[in-house]
C-alpha cells in the first residue's frame, strides 16, 4: 500500500530492527520503545484495523498469535510481556496497517490495564 511505513518495512525499502520473519508476518523493534522490550508484529498484508479484515487477513493475524510466544521467549521474556493492538483514532493508532505491540523487560505497572 503507498505511503504506509509498515508496507515500506515489508518490502525492505525502510529499514528495521528484525527481530523474526516468515511468510506471514515480520516482527521487529519498535523506533520508538516504551517499554525496555518494545517490538511490532506486522501482518504481511495491509489493513488498518480488525473491522476491516478478510479471511485471509485472519489467517495470518492467527499466525502472529500462534508465533508471539516463541518471538517473546526469543527476546527473553520469560516472565511475562503486554501485548497492545490499537485500533482507530481514540486508541492512538498511529500507523493504519495493523500491527501488534509486544511490551516487556520490565514490570508493566497496573495503570494501562
Ligand atoms: P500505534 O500507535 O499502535 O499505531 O503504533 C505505531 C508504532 O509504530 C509506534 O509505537 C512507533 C512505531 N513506528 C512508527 N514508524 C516506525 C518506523 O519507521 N520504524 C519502526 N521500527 N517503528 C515505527
Amino acid at each position: 500500500m503507498e505511503n504506509c511505513i509498515f508496507c515500506k518495512i515489508l518490502a525492505g525499502e525502510i529499514p528495521s530492527s528484525k527481530v523474526y520473519e516468515d511468510e506471514a508476518m515480520l516482527a521487529f523493534r519498535d523506533i520508538n520503545p516504551q517499554a525496555a522490550v518494545h517490538v511490532l508484529v506486522v501482518p504481511k498484508s495491509h489493513f488498518a484495523t480488525l473491522a476491516e479484515m478478510d479471511e485471509a487477513q485472519a489467517e495470518l493475524v492467527k499466525q502472529c498469535f500462534v508465533k508471539i510466544p516463541a518471538i517473546a521467549a526469543s527476546l527473553g521474556l520469560e516472565n511475562g510481556y503486554r501485548l497492545i493492538v490499537n485500533q482507530g483514532e481514540d486508541a492512538g493508532q498511529t500507523v493504519h496497517h495493523l500491527h501488534i505491540h509486544i511490551l516487556g523487560g520490565q514490570a508493566m505497572g497496573e495503570k494501562m490495564l
